[in-house]
């Protein structure tokens, strides 16, 4: 089996008024992987979020911000690299962590799924977590496999992973980028990672966001088991 390293991946997120983290963000992922992880950065700002994302070596790709799914999608398929990690761009998750979730993925598993339940997720709102925590319930239930975190922003994923399977949810694109690889039997792992409290302001509104997520932790289920 081939053994990746840092030259091997490719860390993409969708960036959407993310100045007051992009730098942090970006410089992160240089420092852990020593500069040789491509960047890409879906971008449908109006501040300087591209901007700064350009200089410090990323790749972007403008899109019109419709949404975290449209835009995350994208920036999976864009990727260049075998192996591909996606993050939010808001400094909530621990790029430090991206030399285990490469190891898993030499381990031999094809999604590596960071659980930020796992530690307590302290940092979280109280109101998402105890939404985070109902939302694995209920995909457990459905898919009849425990899981713990199902809308987390960090994972990486083998290539043939997010190629093989159309992607059809927008902001329940986490959720379903969990379920259905799960449910087509690739190896999925949950790895606990620390979460740190958001930079700048929220893209989500807690009520509809959980209301689209909670239709995709539904739906993508019943459609996995007709297939
Ligand atoms: N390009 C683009 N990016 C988006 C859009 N909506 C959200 N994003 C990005 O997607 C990521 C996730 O959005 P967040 O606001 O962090 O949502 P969340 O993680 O559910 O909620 P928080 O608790 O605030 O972190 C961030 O990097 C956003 O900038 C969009 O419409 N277009
Ligand atoms: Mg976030």
């Amino acid at each position: 089996m081939t053994t990746y390293t840092f030259d091997d991946l490719s860390v993409v997120m969708g960036t959407y008024n993310e100045a007051a983290a992009i730098g942090t963000v970006i410089d992160d992922i240089e420092r852990v992987t020593d500069g040789r992880a491509e960047i890409v950065c879906v971008d449908g700002s109006d501040d300087e979020t591209p901007d700064i994302a350009r200089e410090k070596g990323a790749r972007v790709i403008e899109q019109e911000p419709r949404g975290y799914g449209y835009a995350v999608r994208e920036a999976i398929l864009s990727a260049s690299n075998p192996v591909i990690v996606t993050t939010d761009c808001d400094d909530t998750y621990p790029m430090d962590a991206l030399p285990r979730f490469l190891d898993r993925i030499n381990e031999g598993y094809d999604v590596v799924s960071g659980d930020r339940l796992y530690h307590g997720a302290d940092a979280m709102p109280a109101f998402n977590r105890l939404g985070n925590h109902a939302f694995a319930a209920l995909a457990s239930i459905l898919m009849g496999e425990r899981v713990y975190d199902t809308t987390t922003g960090m994972r990486a994923y083998r290539e043939e992973v997010v190629r093989n399977i159309t992607w059809t949810e927008n902001t329940g694109l986490s959720a379903e980028l969990l379920i259905r690889p799960l449910m087509r039997e690739y190896r999925v792992h949950e790895e606990p990672i620390r979460y740190a409290e958001r930079a700048g302001e929220t893209k989500l509104d807690p009520l509809a966001g959980g209301y689209a997520i909670a239709k995709s932790i539904v739906k993508v289920p019943i459609q996995e088991h007709l297939r």
